[in-house]
């Protein structure tokens, strides 16, 4: 049995709730709200004991990291490939999704964290400080620190906005090259993984990311919602 706790059809979440649905893979639906700290309920915390999200329970057993949770359901359920068989591909494929992670994801997660500020200064300061006492993430504690005092500097916006700004281009220009997917004829986890993070950018970089500068970008974004495992996320939602 599979089972994936989540929170909902965004960022890290996403990507391994899309590969699950791509794939067609009967899963429990564990999604938990973020607001009311659920991911901080000892019982979860039993399971993800960083009390991060998302996880995959397959038969008692726990897998973390969303982008090892997609490689994992790739090797157990090889019907409904995601991978390119040819092994040069594939590494290339790997190459996009460790960008994500590594340059991509802790960008959007500023600006992301940035927005829940509003949220996050009104809860009362001496549950925030039993919240944080309780966040055994090291990353996770100076992110909710921030967000819930001071909230990011202008500095850190523009840095982050800069490295964005370099995402973008980036991607535009592997789409530019006319294929409907990152890979070229193929959908892959790479596709996966990019939509987890792309659809924040011409939301919170409307200036950058536009039909009129990165056309190929919001082509490969309406390729993408018109798949129909993209259309089921929308069941996903808290
Ligand atoms: N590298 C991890 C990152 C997981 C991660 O950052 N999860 C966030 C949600 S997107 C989380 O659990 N945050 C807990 C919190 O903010 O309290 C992955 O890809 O699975």
């Amino acid at each position: 049995m599979l089972s994936l706790y989540h929170f909902g059809p965004v960022a890290n979440s996403l990507t391994p709730l899309l590969c699950l649905l791509e794939k067609g893979l009967a899963f429990e639906n564990r999604l938990l709200n973020s607001r009311n700290w659920e991911h901080h309920d000892p019982a979860f915390r039993k399971i993800s004991p960083e009390g991060m999200v998302p996880v995959l329970v397959h038969d008692g057993r726990v897998v973390r990291e969303s982008t090892v949770i997609n490689e994992y359901l790739e090797d157990v359920f090889t019907d409904n490939p995601l991978r390119p068989a040819d092994m040069w591909e594939r590494a290339e494929m790997r190459v996009w999704t460790k960008y994500v992670d590594e340059y991509f994801c802790p960008a959007l997660t500023v600006l992301g964290a940035h927005g829940a500020t509003p949220f996050a200064s009104k809860i009362d300061k001496a549950e925030m400080a039993q919240r944080l006492a309780n966040m055994p993430n090291a990353e996770v504690r100076a992110k909710w620190e921030k967000v819930s005092s001071t909230g990011f500097s202008e500095a850190e916006l523009e840095d982050a906005r800069r490295r964005l700004g370099n995402v973008a281009y980036k991607l535009e220009g592997q789409l530019a090259h006319g294929q409907d997917w990152l890979l070229g004829e193929q959908y892959t986890l790479a596709d996966i993984k990019w939509y987890s993070m792309v659809p924040g950018l011409p939301r919170m970089m409307p200036a950058i990311c536009n039909p009129e500068a990165t056309p190929a970008i919001m082509a490969w974004l309406e390729r993408m919602v018109g798949r129909e495992a993209v259309r089921q996320l929308e069941g996903f939602h808290p």
